[in-house]
């Protein structure tokens, strides 16, 4: 990551004593992201936004959920500091800084926590299903009319599937001879797209406050105890279905292999930790889940993998201009991994059916 800007100044107009030890960090591919301070230390991020339009509006957003959540976390007797993000203001009392173009904010740096860009015990997936289900609860009376959506149409996955076709129509990078069988695959799939957000419209599955990126790597796991500490990267907190929640989790977390693995036969949808996060996200959400949204969770897993896979496709066909890369062709893997937990998905949608059955059935032993 080469900056454009000089983090150093950038910092001191949080925190003038933290800019020592400026350095890149984490996984993330949409904002940029600094560890700095020698402790206590912090986290500067460069908000991206070509994504995030509104920065003002974000902000308002995470300091708002911060700031319930972090209430919340008292009321119960945890650690504010550790259980919930926060925001440290600039020098003159903003919730960011803007420098021209460049928006930055910063928040402390949560110690002796780690996140994982993949998992090797499906136990993992237990505890990340405990949080992100334990969030959606915490959540429940958040007053969502304050929320503003920071990216309209995020999980509207038939808008993505136009997304792709205008991609594929006009093929600005040259890059579509190369993703034909992609392409297909992805059209003939498009049937999916439209359950969860026709149903939403429909009213028979009902709007929530969700998180609506549920990656593995935006859970900070305690390095002590190994369980999931808190949930980060709240930056597309709006209005939402758990399905967009619980389906999101499992295309990355019960993947057998790395989002950008290039050899497809170590990808496959593990079961294992399917059943392992569901144990965990139904722990905190069966008693308010509805059975329309019970109904549909195995289908979410594929749809949710399903519009991932086509955001990394029409972004490869686009020329790589959304999500980061680090290596070429790294989003043309992205999407074939995803293309190929979708047909798995599809060929496991009954013993999916069968797993979530039995444990919600048997929801009182649970907790
Ligand atoms: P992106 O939107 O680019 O994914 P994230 O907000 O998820 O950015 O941050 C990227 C990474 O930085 C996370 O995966 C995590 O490892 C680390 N990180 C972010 N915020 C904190 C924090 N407050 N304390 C510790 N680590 C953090
Ligand atoms: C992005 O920010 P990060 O890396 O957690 C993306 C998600 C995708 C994910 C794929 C705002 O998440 O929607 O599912 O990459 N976030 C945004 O890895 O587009
Ligand atoms: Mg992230």
């Amino acid at each position: 990551m080469k900056p454009f800007y000089n983090p150093k100044k950038i910092c001191s107009a949080f925190l003038p004593d933290a800019v020592s030890n400026i350095t890149p960090y984490g996984n993330g591919h949409i904002n940029d992201t600094f560890l700095c301070g020698n402790p206590p230390k912090y986290i500067m991020q460069r908000i991206n936004t070509d994504i995030f339009r509104n920065p003002d509006e974000l902000m308002e957003n995470i300091v708002s959920i911060t700031s319930f959540l972090s209430e919340k976390i008292e009321r119960a007797g945890g650690d504010k500091y550790r259980e919930t993000l926060t925001v440290i203001p600039t020098m003159d009392g903003k919730n960011y800084y803007r420098n021209g173009e460049d928006c930055f904010r910063m928040y402390r740096f949560i110690d002796n926590a780690v996140s994982f860009d993949s998992v090797e015990h499906p136990t993992a997936l237990r505890y990340e299903g405990e949080a992100f289900g334990k969030f959606q609860s915490d959540l429940r009376d958040f007053p969502a009319e304050k929320l503003h959506e920071t990216i309209p149409d995020f999980h509207n996955t038939p808008k993505r599937v136009e997304q792709l076709k205008e991609a594929i129509d006009k093929n600005p990078a040259g890059r579509l001879c190369e993703v034909q069988k992609e392409v297909d695959f992805a059209l003939e799939y498009s049937r999916y797209a439209d359950r969860i957000t026709r149903e939403t419209a429909a009213g028979s599955i009902p709007l929530r406050v969700t998180h609506n990126d549920t990656k593995l790597n935006n859970i900070l796991f305690d390095k002590n105890t190994g369980k999931a500490l808190c949930v980060i990267d709240l930056d597309t907190v709006m209005p939402g279905s758990a399905l967009f929640d619980f389906g999101d989790a499992l295309r990355f977390g019960a993947s057998s292999g790395s989002e950008d693995e290039k050899d497809l036969d170590k990808i496959w949808f593990d079961l294992e930790k399917f059943e392992q996060f569901t144990r965990g996200f139904l722990s905190e959400t069966a008693d308010f889940l509805i059975e329309a949204e019970i109904a549909l969770m195995p289908l979410s897993a594929l749809i949710m993998t399903y519009e991932c896979g086509i955001r990394f496709l029409a972004d490869y066909i686009n020329g790589d201009v959304y999500f980061k890369t680090h290596r070429e062709k790294q989003n043309l893997d992205r999407a074939r991994t995803q293309l190929k937990l979708v047909a798995d998905i599809k060929s496991k949608l009954p013993e999916m059916s069968q797993i979530i059955k039995t444990i919600y059935e048997d929801k009182g032993a649970l907790k």
